[in-house]
């Protein structure tokens, strides 16, 4: 299939990208670069560096033999993306073009805007290019488990059935984020079904827990392939921050009760379940919603874990509460459904002791670029 990989450059599009291509099919990435720029501008750089993409492109079609097409361009900018999208003609368009991270989002009003422009303008345009060119293309687009919140009651998979009065509707789930960033993500979900149910296009909205985890098979072959890894208080996410604090012996950091309860996946099952959400493209005029994770931890789970398997291997890993600088519920109900992707095919990788292990190894052999004055948080909405 011709596939165009928006986001080709992020922590889960440039693995996307060589998935695909490894798998057959004939893959475009297009980025603008804005993570990398704003990593710079908050001083929260990677973990390991990395090449830009037509360098990456370079070295993974040196070591497999095949073709990723680069385009660095701004899918905020209409002309830009639709000249992309009318001259490829994807058959399946998955979008992560977007700014990932809530904490940038809180930051203050420019990058809130930022956030806001960046992230409604990509899914938009989208949206606008497709329905003008290629109207039959599968969007996969990256949704967010945050964009549900923390309700007390379960989490069904997008859609719920309402009796009111006696009388019966079926409406997305409400939504209610703890993030402007994952706001943003709750008002791509009501665009994208307002122009589905109008115009017909076919849309999976993935709503993805948080992702752990450094490699993938095609990065193995190169260390220059590897996504690209983040564990400041920023851009770093809950499991590879106390990956790279237990190998930096700093105190895991939980925020305030450690209670707060997610639904995890490894990268890798990134990758398996945007493939089988691609495999299996919906009917014209459906959104189809899959709540992309495999298991749902606590904080103080995840602590708890990560410190006994490092404290196994040698390392000298604590684990501190230090205030929350996040609003959010410390301690609730968290059940959410996770069955259609089950249903699909989808394979999980455990987040096992030997997983862990696996992956502070990895990080032990970059010990020597970790710049513990990125671990505590630096922006607080309380
Ligand atoms: N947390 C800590 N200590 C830390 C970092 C985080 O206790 O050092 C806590 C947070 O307060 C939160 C939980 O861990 O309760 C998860 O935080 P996170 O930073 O791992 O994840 P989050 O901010 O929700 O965002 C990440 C990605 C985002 C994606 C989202 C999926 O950055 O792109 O959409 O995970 S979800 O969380 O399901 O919305």
């Amino acid at each position: 299939m011709k596939i165009l990989i928006l986001g080709g450059d992020g922590y889960l599009g440039w693995p996307t990208a060589m998935d695909m291509a490894a798998k057959g099919h004939e893959v475009c990435v297009m980025d603008n670069y804005l993570r990398r720029n704003m990593a710079q501008e908050t001083c929260s750089e990677a973990l390991i560096p990395m090449p830009n993409l037509h360098e990456r492109a370079r070295i993974f079609a040196a070591e497999s033999g095949k073709t990723i097409d680069v385009v660095i361009g701004d899918c905020a900018d209409y002309r830009v993306l639709e000249r992309v999208v009318r001259d490829f003609a994807p058959e399946a368009l998955i979008h992560y073009a977007e700014q990932p991270s809530g904490p940038y989002s809180m930051r203050g009003f420019d990058e809130a805007k930022r956030t806001f422009d960046n992230n409604l303008g990509a899914t938009f345009n989208v949206i606008w290019a497709v329905k003008e060119h290629v109207p039959d293309c599968h969007i996969i687009k990256l949704g967010t488990m945050g964009e549900y919140g923390t309700p007390n009651i379960d989490i069904e998979e997008g859609w719920l059935n309402v009796e009111h009065k006696g009388r019966q509707q079926k409406f997305l789930y409400p939504r209610q984020a703890g993030t402007l960033y994952h706001t943003t993500k709750v008002l791509d979900t009501d665009l994208l079904w307002f122009y589905v149910r109008t115009y017909g296009l076919r849309v999976t909205d993935l709503m993805q827990g948080p992702v752990y985890g450094l490699s993938t098979e095609q990065s193995d072959i190169n260390q220059q392939l590897l996504p690209n890894f983040h564990y400041d208080d920023i851009f770093g996410t809950a499991v590879n921050r106390f990956l790279v604090q237990a190998v930096a012996g700093v105190p895991l950091t939980v925020y305030g009760k450690g209670g707060q309860t997610r639904g995890y996946l490894n990268i890798r099952d990134t990758l398996q379940c945007v493939s089988l959400a691609m495999e299996t493209p919906v009917e014209k005029g459906k959104l189809r919603i899959l709540n992309q994770f495999t298991e749902q931890f606590s904080v103080n789970e995840l602590a708890e874990r990560i410190s006994r398997v490092g404290n196994a291997m040698g390392l000298n890993v604590t684990v501190e509460s230090i205030d929350n600088p996040r609003k959010e519920p410390e301690e609730h109900y968290y059940n959410a459904i996770h069955s259609g992707l089950l249903d699909l095919g989808l394979e999980p990788h455990y987040m096992t002791d030997d997983v862990i292990a696996s992956m502070l190894e990895q990080v032990m052999t970059y010990r020597d670029h970790i710049d513990v004055r990125k671990i505590m948080p630096r922006v607080r909405w309380k």
